[in-house]
């Protein structure tokens, strides 16, 4: 069989161990190493020389990693990608920048990446490249010979034109995809919205199954929603359960209902209206004082730009204020925690807390509220409430309750919903989710992309 490179922004640690492997690595090795594939990408080191690349084998994979210098890192990474690439496919224009040069150090880092995936790609292997850190890759490999199959999912939402149309090299930038011969997305609308944005180019045609025709190439498109594994995180959130119960224990007080939610720490996540609308909560409902506690794990990420330094004090302010207004001597309404937890703990939590907090501004799948549905223990299950922008809602709307994260009320009206619904409601909503999430799990994610790439 032909070999399957996988080419990410970041390659994971190889010697990650599951206990921090999340989901996402752990499927996309599972395909590498049925293909006896190469895992190519940046090493997370940010480097004054340049570094080699770096070809080593672990498990049947082949990890092939190289460093950024710093320049690359701050016009390529935390530059063009994470300041106006991601604020902008998440819908938040107030708090994206367009700078050329950052632009410029974009497709100068596509186009380094792609000279190194030449110099071990053989015409056979099949390509599947991750996320919007590499939009232009594919164009950068044809420029220089490739002719190999080359696949491409986005992990986040895609912008409808007008969105979109605030990037100003966007035209430029989107008429790159079509070097990809299959084309991902995680929602239909997401799908939609990119091929409006090909319609409105004069050179281009969609035709009715979604298939772009530019320059002679012709590049398919579908929708993948991304999956997890329910029985490794059923496993995880066993063998977590007993320590979470432990770390947990004075914060339950043993009687406490614990409400959930985990995110790095992103603006597009909603913490800020999440955190208010749990206020609300307290403030409508004095009974639940002292008898609800809501844990908020948030583990910090690119906090060198600016906007996340931001939201970051935001959120503290926040805490502080809430926590302020209704702490008692032996009660703090919320727990706001900036540290990372191992895989069975978090998992572990997942599976004690009743109600999982999910609910994001925009997302492109959410992870996490799947997490929380497949970590819960099938007999006595907690209950998600989940947020109606996030990939996820598609699918878990049958057992989730979906809310509007911009209504603070109607969140905290869902709060209330989850924390007194009856068991037998629980269980219901439980096994209709648990259902979508065995069919469509990690496995099934990725071999549909790969037969789709795979196929003529
Ligand atoms: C992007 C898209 C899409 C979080 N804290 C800890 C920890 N995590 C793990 C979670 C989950 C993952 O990180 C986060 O995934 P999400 O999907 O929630 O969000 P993004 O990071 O924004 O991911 C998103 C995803 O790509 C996949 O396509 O769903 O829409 O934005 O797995 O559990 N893991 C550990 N400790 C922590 O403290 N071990």
């Amino acid at each position: 069989m032909a070999r399957l490179v996988v080419v990410s922004n970041r390659v994971a640690p190889i010697d990650d161990k599951k206990a921090s492997a999340g989901g996402l690595a752990v499927g996309l090795m599972g395909a590498m190493r049925e293909a006896g594939g190469i895992w190519f990408g940046w090493n997370g080191q940010v480097s004054t020389t340049p570094t080699p690349l770096r070809m080593q084998e672990k498990n049947g994979i082949t990890f092939a990693t190289l460093g950024l210098n710093k320049r690359d890192y701050r016009q390529y990474y935390s530059g063009f990608s994470n300041a106006t690439l991601w604020p902008i496919f998440h819908y938040r224009i107030d708090l994206a920048r367009f700078d050329r040069a950052e632009y410029a150090g974009y497709l100068r880092v596509n186009t380094m990446l792609a000279q190194q995936l030449m110099s071990f790609l053989k015409p056979e292997d099949t390509v599947w490249v991750h996320d919007y850190h590499l939009l232009p890759f594919a164009q950068a490999c044809r420029a220089q010979g490739a002719r190999n199959r080359m696949g491409f999912f986005l992990h986040i939402p895609f912008p409808a034109p007008q969105v979109a149309a605030t990037v100003p090299p966007h035209r430029e930038l989107i008429r790159t995809m079509c070097s990809y011969d299959l084309v991902g997305f995680q929602t239909e609308t997401d799908r939609q919205a990119f091929l409006d944005n090909l319609r409105a180019m004069p050179d281009v045609t969609v035709d009715g199954a979604g298939v772009v025709h530019a320059d002679g190439h012709a590049t398919r498109t579908g929708v993948y929603p991304i999956g997890v594994s329910p029985d490794l995180i059923e496993e995880d959130a066993i063998e977590g359960q007993e320590h979470s119960r432990l770390i947990t224990r004075n914060v339950r007080g043993g009687r406490r209902k614990v409400i959930i939610s985990v995110d790095r720490l992103d603006y597009s996540k909603g913490m800020v209206e999440r955190f208010c609308s749990y206020e609300a909560l307290l403030e409508a409902n004095p009974e639940y004082r002292s008898r609800v506690q809501f844990i908020q794990i948030a583990p910090p990420s690119r906090s060198d730009i600016g906007s996340y330094q931001q939201i970051r004090k935001q959120l503290e302010a926040e805490a502080g204020r809430i926590n302020g207004k209704f702490s008692d001597l032996d009660w703090m309404p919320i727990r706001y925690i900036n540290k990372s937890y191992d895989r069975p703990t978090l998992m572990g939590l997942f599976r004690n807390a009743a109600v999982g907090y999910v609910t994001p501004l925009r997302d492109g799948m959410n992870l996490v509220a799947k997490e929380y549905v497949a970590a819960q223990d099938p007999e006595t299950p907690g209950v998600l409430v989940l947020s109606m922008l996030a990939g996820a809602a598609r699918e878990l709307d049958e057992g989730a309750l979906l809310v509007n994260p911009y209504d603070r009320i109607g969140m905290a009206e869902a709060l209330q919903q989850a924390l007194d619904m009856p068991l037998r409601e629980r269980q219901e909503r439980h096994a209709a989710m648990m259902r979508v999430l065995r069919v469509n799990d990690i496995d099934a994610w990725r071999n549909r992309f790969m037969s789709d790439l795979r196929q003529q």
